[in-house]
């Protein structure tokens, strides 16, 4: 190549690349330029500029409701506001938490005034001593979910005794307890300690796959922890759920169910979906490991058999029994025995003889639904 034609190419090349450059940031960068081709067309948000998780509330409450038949609900609620102030710092009081929240109704339940909902979802959460933690989740999540528009319901599913815990399978009772009261279109599967920061993180599931949705938390740094991370917060259709026979009922303690139910739900066919990273994200209310929720330490024995064990483990050989099920105003409460765990496994069944107050009426629920 002659020195003349060199020149002429790097010229060229070099008037190129500046402006490339001129072009990608006149759009503000990677993320606008993405966005401009459509590859990403979320909005950006900015989370250092947050709202009242109470906002527009009362504007729902004032649109109250007439005779004449209502419309459906819109595709967008017009109530939604983005990113969310959340604070520890004072524990809010049950009596405020009703009084701000005027339209929930008995046991939790919600249906919107002034338009016909598009989808109807129940969230499950597993709990046991975690008042303070409670009062948190039901001051941030009822006006959060009003203002997606949505029919709800909240099932915190409480162990009875002091045996070791069992987060899965009290999902598994919740699920099945949550379903006779209703058709319900979408199960969040909830963990009582954490909180979403931007209420267009809709709670509604997606038809094709289960979904991941607590993939931001602040202890994380707001990234993934690891790929097939399913803890938290996911959501599933009662017949995904019923495809991966839902959860597993053997894990007594700290840790594992979540990958157990991540490979169970890939056995049975699906695979993870997840909102985009900045939708996802979530606050958690600091603690420490709760007693009588060590670490299970059978836990990698028991994911090394996932893929033996989840046609015979999970919904079809769930045994419990009910001790009560109250609907307080915000929340339906459901206290079961869930058995005695591992390592004190009773003749008896899953009283394990040692529970007390294994109220008279208490019912037995087994199998599958
Ligand atoms: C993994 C656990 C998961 C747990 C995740 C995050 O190691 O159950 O850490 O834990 N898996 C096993 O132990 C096999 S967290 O930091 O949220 O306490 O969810």
């Amino acid at each position: 190549m002659s020195p003349w034609l060199d020149r002429q190419c790097t010229f060229t090349l070099l008037v190129a690349s500046q402006l490339c450059f001129l072009v990608y940031y006149s759009f503000g960068g990677l993320q606008s330029l993405a966005a401009f081709f459509s590859w990403d067309s979320e909005p950006a948000w900015d989370y250092s500029r947050t709202h009242d998780v109470y906002t527009n509330l009362s504007l729902i409450q004032r649109a109250g409701t007439g005779t004449q038949s209502l419309p459906d609900c819109p595709d967008k609620s017009p109530y939604l506001v983005g990113p969310l102030s959340i604070q520890f710092d004072s524990v809010p009081p049950l009596a405020v938490i009703q009084e701000r929240n005027p339209l929930v109704q008995e046991g939790g339940f919600y249906i919107p005034p002034n338009c016909v909902p598009r989808y109807r979802t129940a969230l499950i959460v597993p709990h046991r001593n975690r008042e303070t933690h409670l009062r948190h989740f039901l001051y941030y999540l009822h006006p959060f979910l009003q203002r997606q528009q949505l029919q709800y319901g909240i099932y915190i599913i409480h162990q009875a005794g002091n045996q070791t815990f069992n987060r899965a399978k009290l999902l598994n009772v919740g699920v099945k307890e949550a379903l006779r009261d209703e058709e319900w279109d979408c199960l969040f599967l909830h963990d009582i300690d954490l909180i979403p920061e931007n209420d267009y993180n809709l709670y509604v599931c997606d038809a094709g796959n289960p979904k991941h949705v607590s993939i931001a938390m602040n202890k994380f740094g707001y990234r993934l922890p690891y790929k097939t991370y399913f803890g938290g917060v996911s959501a599933v259709t009662p017949e995904q759920y019923l495809q991966m026979n839902g959860f597993p009922n053997e894990y007594w303690g700290w840790g594992g169910e979540d990958d157990d139910i991540a490979t169970r739900l890939q056995l049975a066919g699906m695979r993870i979906s997840r909102p985009p990273l900045s939708l996802g994200r979530y606050k958690m209310i600091k603690h420490k490991l709760d007693k009588g929720n060590e670490e299970n330490p059978r836990r990698f024995d028991l994911l090394y058999r996932t893929r033996r064990s989840w046609r015979q483990d999970g919904m079809n050989s769930l045994s419990y029994v009910t001790l009560s099920r109250q609907r307080l105003p915000l929340f339906t409460n459901i206290t079961a025995d869930i058995g005695p765990g591992p390592s004190r496994k009773s003749p008896r069944g899953p009283q394990g003889g040692s529970l007390k107050g294994a109220e008279a009426g208490a019912s037995r629920a087994t199998g599958g639904t």
